[in-house]
């Protein structure tokens, strides 16, 4: 079984990759996933899902884990040499490592580091979602550097922390999966990540069905739908990255889509729409926010909200026609 780091020396990539400082962001973020799952799998003792009494840029109530997960990315990706600074789900503003520019290709990385801490008290799958963008070399940074569209991300992964701790990582034209192993080493299990064409399974919060536009409405009737060939099942943990990796391995497609009070849709573009979409497009699905692809959303802020349907090919593209 191929080891993270060995699957990292062994894969063809991209000439902006070749600097070894890439790989070892890599391998940073990945022990941030390990101590991350080392932590949760201790989180009663902890109490790592109770909230430190202060809200985030988004509103929303901020956890133990949320914040120690952010403070260890921010400190191992420095580590790493690679970035000159990154963008995080639970701060207002750019971090900035190094503001001068640099004689070779630097990176930016954006991360959710937590996606559904909500879940940490109730033992369900919780996961952290990165993507990496591209300074070149010779730039100096600005907020421009992490307002790329979703096409122009270099790798983008998760790890999910869920019966097992999974990292997925993807680059142009590949997606892998690897396992941690007892031994605390993330290890290739599985191989070249393809999504099922045709799926059975779609994940939304249907509470909302009476304020969502028409073609959510009339999928989600088609799916349930007694002339339906098929049966459908419904499948929500409300934990997006949770949800997204059963899809991404069975296949299905999971909707977020905007409602009446949240018109621009709710979940995050950058930290979380973006990287997933561009794993599940590197295995063989699609994203949309019903009028173009994710990837091809042109980003105006840091925490820009979109409403999203990412999925195996087949779901979203009968979702399109209603
Ligand atoms: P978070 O990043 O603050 O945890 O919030 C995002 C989560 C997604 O993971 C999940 O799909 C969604 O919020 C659940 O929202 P809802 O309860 O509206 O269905
Ligand atoms: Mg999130």
């Amino acid at each position: 079984m191929l080891t993270f780091s060995e699957f990292l020396q062994s894969r063809k990539k991209p000439a902006i990759l070749e600097q070894a400082s890439y790989d070892v962001l890599l391998h940073q973020i990945a022990k941030c996933g390990q101590e991350i799952s080392l932590q949760l799998r201790r989180s009663g003792f902890l109490q790592l899902g109770q909230a430190v009494g202060i809200a985030n840029v988004q509103s929303e109530e901020v956890l133990a884990l949320d914040l120690i997960a952010n403070n260890m990315l921010i400190n191992e990706i420095e580590q790493s040499g690679a970035a000159l600074g990154i963008a995080s789900e639970e701060m207002e503003d750019i971090h900035v490592y190094s503001a001068e520019a640099s004689e070779e290709e630097k990176f930016v990385v954006l991360f959710d580091p937590l996606d559904g801490s909500s879940n940490i008290e109730v033992l369900a799958p919780v996961g952290t979602i990165f993507s990496i963008y591209a300074v070149p070399k010779g730039e100096a940074l600005t907020l421009k550097h992490f307002l790329q569209a979703g096409r122009e991300v270099i790798g983008a992964g998760y790890i999910l922390y869920g019966s097992s701790t999974m990292l997925v990582y993807a680059e142009k034209g590949h997606v892998n999966g690897f396992t941690l192993d007892v031994d605390g080493i993330f290890k290739l299990s599985h191989e070249n990540i393809q999504t099922p064409k045709t799926a059975h399974t779609f994940s939304v919060n249907q509470a909302s069905y009476h304020r969502w536009p028409e073609a959510f409405k009339k999928f989600v009737d088609w799916c349930g739908s007694i002339d339906n060939k098929k049966v459908f099942s419904q499948r929500y943990i409300g934990s997006m990255v949770a949800d997204f990796h059963r899809n991404l391995i069975k296949g299905g497609i999971f909707l977020y889509p905007p409602t009446t009070e949240t018109p621009k849709g709710r979940l995050r573009l950058m930290y979380e729409c973006i990287p997933l979409s561009f794993i599940q497009h590197q295995a063989g699905g699609l994203s949309t926010d019903m009028v173009q692809s994710i990837l091809d959303i042109e980003p105006k802020e840091l925490h820009q909200r979109t409403s999203v349907a990412i999925g195996s090919y087949d779901l979203i593209q009968k979702l399109l026609s209603m």
